[in-house]
């Protein structure tokens, strides 16, 4: 089993929760207030690291300390789609970095092999996620396509972790889950307990739905991060997708 997911395994079973906060504020002080609320019910943060307007050397200093502190992982939601020479370069190099602080990255697996390759010769210690589907309706991903991407995440499997997952397209992620077992997670966006839709195409499930379709991590964003309490909402979240997967979990 991929090595970032024994330790993400451990950090859900010693937490209780297989919910990861999509944190996607601009400014690095309201990331960091909203780690110190949410930290304790989260296994996992995701990161749009090119929306932070303030970003510093300095904040992902403060976030990894969080992160050894509130015991979550890192994921970077970059969505490398280049050839392997120069996603190679967007992970490793620039002003972010990426490859010396974030646990987990994602890739399109349209390019093919070279950018698994280009991503995993750089740093053999991050785990990468394949989107295998996406949450926005009518995108083009189609059952063929989450096939194919598992029959090459099969070739990595101590690099590549898992898949994104989107129950909007709930007999496609079912399959997924079927065709991986536990070797590979899922983990699935587009998750909210009250909206539909954001009326910009993204599309909503309940936690509970999700896990029902075979999702192993569930992220929320807005539906936690812009609630009156974010503390309590993600003790909500976490509560409904803990309870539904907790007796999947081997
Ligand atoms: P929301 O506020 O819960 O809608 O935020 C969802 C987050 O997940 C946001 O950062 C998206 O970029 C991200 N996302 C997604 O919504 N759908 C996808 O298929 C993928 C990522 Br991949």
């Amino acid at each position: 089993m991929n090595k970032v997911i024994k330790k993400l395994k451990k950090i859900m079973i010693n937490k209780q929760t297989n919910l990861s906060i999509s944190v996607d504020f601009t400014k690095t002080r309201d990331i960091l207030d909203l780690v110190d609320k949410v930290g304790d019910s989260i296994c996992m943060l995701k990161t749009h690291v090119d929306i932070i307007e303030d970003f510093s050397d300095d904040f992902i200093k403060k976030l990894k300390e969080k992160s050894y502190e509130k015991k979550f992982l890192i994921f970077e939601d970059r969505k490398f789609a280049d050839i392997g020479n120069t996603v190679s370069l967007q992970f490793s190099k620039g002003i972010y970095k990426i490859s010396n602080w974030a646990d987990i990255i994602n890739a399109h697996s349209i390019i093919g092999e070279g950018i698994i390759d280009g991503l995993k010769k750089v740093n053999k210690n991050s785990a990468l996620i394949l989107l295998a589907q996406m949450t926005p309706e009518g995108n083009l991903f189609t059952k063929d396509y989450m096939k194919k991407t598992i029959e090459m995440a099969k070739k990595y499997p101590d690099f590549v972790c898992g898949f994104i997952g989107s129950s909007d397209k709930p007999d496609i992620q079912k399959e997924m889950k079927s065709l991986i077992k536990d070797k590979f997670f899922i983990f699935t966006p587009g998750i909210s307990l009250e909206s539909k839709g954001d009326h910009l195409g993204q599309t909503y499930n309940t936690p509970k739905k999700a896990v029902e379709n075979g999702s192993d991590i569930i992220i929320v964003g807005r539906g936690i991060y812009n609630s009156k309490d974010p503390r309590k909402e993600a003790e909500k979240y976490r509560l409904e997708a803990w309870n539904s997967y907790k007796n999947k979990l081997i």
